[in-house]
């Protein structure tokens, strides 16, 4: 029995409303807090300088000079931070990683010395004036070249490391793979390199460190997804007592994963402070950020499709090389050296597959896993369209056709992929057929081959895929040993206002927006009278931080669940306002009622004063409580990304005519910010397969270290976005929700580069690296072969 004075949900800014994202309120007017707004009393400056060369024996520096300028005040290099047995420090995968260089440098632009000074000026000037004496040593940009025999040993320092391997991996049945392979009637293969890209957030990389000599308390302002870890690993590598650390997280200028690691940066910064016993603070500049922090990607694949004519998919099998960089420092689950790439052809009912991967040290900055990815998702799915795409030409099948044979169909949930992952849920086939439709397949064909007769090149891509989304359960995800959970806490206030807290760290995703809705949905408090904190140590509750599209699974779960404690303890005190006992309640949203005489009610922010001001004998005062949420398996969204294109043969240029997405998140909590995450990650996938480009030369030079080469696209070059939706709710997530914020920029590059691939289907060529710029295509066009885009081996 209803009341007719129930709340409307979507008026209170419930499940399912498009709210106006409340944070946009300071950012669109240049209110936010960001770490560079951040002012401390006697706040110092600190400036790094990076290494022009990228592998080299360090014979000496001279700091003489720098100490000599005035205002300088500290001149810090490797040697001293060894003193305090920070010149190393321990990364996210149990590698070690330099914090300033002492023995050699690996990279270029690695840190090398840093210098602290009244402004950054000054202190600009100060590493200038430093004066390092290199001896150069070939350098390795590929892992080709990093496995060869002869390869110089990059990681000299490691004991026991006699070649340039990181890791190696495998999964999967062999034995059944290859017995696949013999069975099959057509054995399709692609090789592609999936080349390095860069998040590149607005606001770079810094901190502002803040030791107090006084209190022994280091307060650290700085860009961070997870600011828990970090004050952990703070704690190991500075061994300095966890409670007297306190991260706080503000304002974000976007993240996309730059964000997750832990940078020598920081480590420097409060370094400093703590020798100087003053606030220290460190901005990265643009270039900085470029060639210095976490990139992705970098991965090469080998491997094959074993088919049966009538186009069913029997095994798959790869190998994947990996290119970290000096040092292994990816941001992922300690069990899983390469990510989540098994997760590869989870969407496809294939019975079983084997795959190997390892890794290699080479002179590039540390990357490898950061960038809307979920731990190297977004290279697997791209491996998977693009040679699904390859096996339908190959099988002489309609690609759309070869799909829809193969996806997992709606009856077989739950499905167990032939890597071990569990599949809850899903209407892939439905997903599929809307996208077709919207883009009016047959009618797209019809005028390809009609444009064919002109010479006109057009050419159509489809991209399908279902990522793992929200790690952990913590079985099976931890990072240094922490298991992947996440966590909310909720305080209601007597007039009935709320304060929650969660774990998570928002980076622009909207989370003061959505989370507050899920406590709308679950208490009735109108979203408006929520306010959502996150990022601060020293208030929010334990949690393992925003990347891998793992908020809404995991911390969203959390909030959810906090708020039907707090729905549990308010029935109570309904009961006790309304004089019945707490069966003869019932709840509708944002109120209490007596199930035999509705009109009979209050409210939930009577209750919320009741808990401070009238609860019941014996009952604890307050009406606060917290959630840790510890997910029973990752959330699986779907998504189907169908792109036309028209290339230009005398030029190589492509241009994207339409763009379809149908995304199947389960519930959307707010449709608009959910159509935002798609937008902004398509507009990313755009802008991999068709303009950024950074490499590096065969002496290890960063090649494309400046935004004028490396290319963000702007409003004007993006195409438009045809958006649709199917929901199948998650079976296990309190909400239905499944995560959402990577999957566009996952799936959607396939589809572009597929699109172009398939304009040029007559000239037999079967891959263009990424990106797929205009001088690639040509090539392609003109000598018919595939065109590599790996970075060059030294003869
Ligand atoms: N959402 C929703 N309904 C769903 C799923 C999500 O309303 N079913 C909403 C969420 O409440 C949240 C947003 O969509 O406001 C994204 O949620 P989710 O998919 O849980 O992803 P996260 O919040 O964990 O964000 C992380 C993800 C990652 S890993 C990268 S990388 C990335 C991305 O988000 N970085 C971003 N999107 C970004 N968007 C912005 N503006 N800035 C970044 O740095
Ligand atoms: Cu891998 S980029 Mo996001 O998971 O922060």
């Amino acid at each position: 029995m209803t009341n007719p004075s129930q709340l409307d949900e979507i008026g209170i800014g419930g499940l399912g409303a498009s709210r106006k994202r409340v944070e946009d309120a300071r950012f669109i007017r240049g209110r936010g807090n960001y770490v560079d707004d951040i002012t401390l009393p006697g706040m110092l400056h600190m400036e790094i300088l990076r290494s022009p060369v990228a592998h080299a024996r360090i014979k000496s520096i001279d700091t003489s000079k720098a100490w000599e300028i005035p205002g300088v005040r500290l001149v810090l290099t490797g040697e001293m931070a060894a003193q305090r047995n920070l010149a190393w420090m321990p990364t996210l995968s149990y590698d070690t990683q330099a914090v300033l260089a002492t023995d050699k440098v690996r990279f270029q632009g690695q840190e090398v010395a840093c210098v602290v000074a009244d402004d950054p000026y000054t202190a600009k000037d100060g590493c200038e004036a430093i004066v390092v004496e290199y001896e150069p040593l070939p350098a390795i940009v590929n892992p080709r070249q990093a496995h060869a025999p002869d390869a110089p040993i990059i990681r000299d320092d490691k004991e026991g490391q006699t070649d340039n391997t990181c890791y190696a991996w495998e999964v999967g049945d062999k034995a059944a793979t290859d017995r696949a392979f013999e069975q099959a009637d057509v054995v399709s293969k692609l090789s592609l390199h999936y080349p390095r890209s860069h998040p590149s957030p607005i606001e770079n990389c810094g901190a502002v460190a803040s030791y107090d000599p006084a209190t022994e308390k280091l307060t650290v302002y700085m860009t961070t997804q997870a600011p828990h870890i970090i004050r952990a690993a703070v704690a190991l590598v500075a061994e300095l007592p966890e409670h007297m650390i306190r991260i706080v997280s503000p304002d974000i200028g976007g993240g996309f994963g730059n964000k997750v690691p832990v940078y020598p940066g920081y480590v420097c910064a409060i370094l400093c402070s703590i020798l100087l016993g003053t606030p220290v603070k460190w901005i990265e500049d643009k270039s900085g950020n470029l060639i210095s922090t976490g990139f992705a990607r970098d991965m090469y694949f080998d491997g094959e499709l074993a088919l049966r004519r009538d186009g069913r998919i029997l095994g798959v099998r790869f190998h994947a090389d990996t290119d970290q960089g000096a040092f292994f420092s990816d941001a992922q689950p300690s069990k899983f050296k390469i990510g989540l790439v098994h997760s590869a052809f989870a969407c496809y009912d294939i019975p079983t597959g084997h795959i190997t991967a390892r890794g290699a040290y080479t002179n590039k900055a540390p990357g490898g896993v950061a960038y809307r990815c979920s731990f190297r998702v977004t290279e697997a799915m791209f491996f998977q369209e693009r040679i699904i795409a390859a096996a339908a030409a190959d099988l002489g099948m309609d690609p759309a056709e070869f799909r829809r044979i193969n996806l997992v169909r709606d009856d077989q949930f739950p499905y167990r992929t032939p890597f071990g992952f569990l599949t809850d849920s899903g209407q892939y086939q439905k997903c599929l057929d809307i996208g077709l439709a919207a883009i009016d397949y047959e009618q797209f064909l019809r005028e390809k081959e009609e444009a064919a007769k002109h010479g006109r090149l057009l050419g159509i891509g489809i991209s399908t895929m279902t990522e793992p989304l929200g790690a952990g359960n913590s079985r099976e995800y931890d990072i240094l040993g922490i298991k992947m959970f996440d966590s909310a806490e909720l305080r209601v206030h007597p007039t009935g206002k709320a304060i929650l807290r969660t774990g998570a760290k928002t980076q622009g995703q909207g989370h003061e927006t959505t989370w507050a809705q899920i406590v709308a949905h679950e208490l009735g408090i109108p979203a408006a009278d929520v306010v959502v904190e996150e990022g601060d140590t020293d208030t929010a509750p334990f949690g393992m931080g925003t990347y891998a599209s793992r908020s809404t699974p995991v911390a969203g779960a959390a909030v959810a669940m906090v708020a039907r404690k707090i729905r549990a303890k308010a029935r109570k005190l309904a009961a006790h306002l309304l004089e019945v006992s707490e069966e003869d309640v019932e709840w509708e949203l944002g109120r209490f009622y007596i199930r035999s005489a509705p009109d009979r009610g209050v409210s939930i922010q009577e209750c919320a004063a009741a808990a401070y001001g009238n609860m019941p004998d014996g009952m604890e005062p307050g009406l606060e409580n917290n959630a840790y949420y510890d997910p029973p398996n990752l959330t699986w969204p779907f998504a189907c990304y169908i792109v036309t294109v028209e290339v230009d043969p005398e030029s190589g240029v492509w241009d994207v005519l339409r763009v379809v997405a149908v995304d199947d998140c389960g519930v959307r909590i707010n449709p608009m910010i959910v159509e935002g995450q798609i937008m902004g990650g398509l507009t990313e996938a755009y802008a991999m397969s068709n303009m950024q480009f950074i490499t590096f030369d065969a002496d290890g030079n960063c090649v494309g270290s400046n935004y004028m080469d490396y290319l963000l696209p702007t409003a004007w070059e993006t195409p438009g976005f045809e958006l649709h939706e199917v929901v199948t709710p998650c079976p296990h997530h309190p909400l239905g929700a499944k995560g959402v914020g990577e999957c566009a920029a996952v799936g959607g590059p396939a589809a572009f580069v597929n699109a172009v691939l398939d304009a040029l289907s007559d000239t037999g060529v079967r891959n263009i690296d990424m990106p797929l710029l205009p001088d690639r295509v040509w090539e392609a066009i003109n000598s018919g072969q595939n065109v590599s885009g790996a970075p060059p081996v030294r003869s």
